[in-house]
């Protein structure tokens, strides 16, 4: 029988829950898992009854990084022609919430992983860190960019020159992650977050998420400007109207994402 290596189950409230499911290898991201993975994010993004989207490892580890079998042999080409980052792509391009519940290990790919998403909870025990310097290699999935967004030149530099990992408290206190909770509640308190987020009006998350990934990267007044347009597109959306209504009619705010 062929193996599951990722299960997508629907929570209920607007939620998908993601889950990696290679424990024997710490969830190690070989291709096949990388593609159904893409696969799933891409059907989710088109999904209209997911409104956001937990992505675990499960109770005990994240993801270990890339498998580390793919790069016994693999030749320069070889590592071209697999076209990875149309896997990456496929989450970054997902106009919906990714909240990631982090237990145990994120390292290298995992790591990375962990940053493709818009929230990060983690578990107590989560350890995070970019390795690849430890086995020849350097990241390859933002390791070197989102990391260095996240938390400052000087303390990713550090992780991704020495390949230490990094607690959850340390984490924490870089701004590497959006909360800590106990190990067993990870997973919980990521599918909590993401139904109060199912909650609100699909359209403005999604602007959000856009105008924030976007602007980043920005000079600092095109941004701005992306933000007022944004802002301003809203005010032609019902959602936006029927929030506003509900606020002053002092009930909860029914949104249909139009
Ligand atoms: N790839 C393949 N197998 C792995 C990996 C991995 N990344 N990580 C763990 N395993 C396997 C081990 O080989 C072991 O197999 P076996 O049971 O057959 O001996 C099994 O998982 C359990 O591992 P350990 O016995 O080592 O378990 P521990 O709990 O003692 O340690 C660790 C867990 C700390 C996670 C340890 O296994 C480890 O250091 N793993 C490698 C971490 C690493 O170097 N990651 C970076 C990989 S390179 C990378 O991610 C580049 C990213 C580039 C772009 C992204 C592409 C996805």
């Amino acid at each position: 029988m062929e193996e599951t290596i990722i299960i997508c189950e629907q929570q209920g409230e607007g939620v998908s829950v993601i889950t990696l499911n290679r424990p024997k290898v710490r969830n190690a991201l070989n291709a096949e898992l990388r593609k159904q993975m893409a696969e799933i994010f891409i059907q989710l993004n088109d999904d209209p009854e997911t409104k956001a989207i937990v992505l675990t490892g499960g109770d005990k580890v994240f993801a270990a990084g890339a498998d580390i079998n793919d790069f016994l042999t693999a030749k320069t080409v070889d590592v071209y022609l697999r076209q990875s980052e149309r896997y990456w792509d496929a989450i970054t391009n997902c106009r919906k919430p990714i909240i990631a519940a982090v237990n145990g290990y994120a390292l290298g790919g995992g790591c990375e992983l962990a940053m493709h998403a818009d929230i990060i909870v983690a578990g107590k025990s989560a350890t995070f860190g970019q390795p690849e310097i430890k086995i020849g290699l350097m990241p390859g999935a933002g390791g070197t960019q989102r990391l260095f967004r996240a938390i400052g030149k000087h303390k990713a530099m550090k992780m991704v020159l020495t390949g230490d990992m990094i607690s959850a408290t340390e984490a924490d206190q870089m701004g590497l992650v959006s909360e800590v909770v106990d190990d067993k509640m990870t997973i919980t308190r990521a599918i909590e977050i993401a139904k109060q987020l199912a909650g609100y009006s699909p359209i403005a998350l999604t602007q959000i998420k856009e105008v924030a990934s976007l602007g980043i990267d920005m000079p600092l007044q095109g941004a701005l400007a992306l933000e007022r347009k944004a802002f301003q597109i809203l005010f032609d959306t019902e959602d936006q109207k029927e929030g506003a209504k509900a606020f002053l009619e002092k009930r909860s705010a029914n949104y249909k994402g139009q």
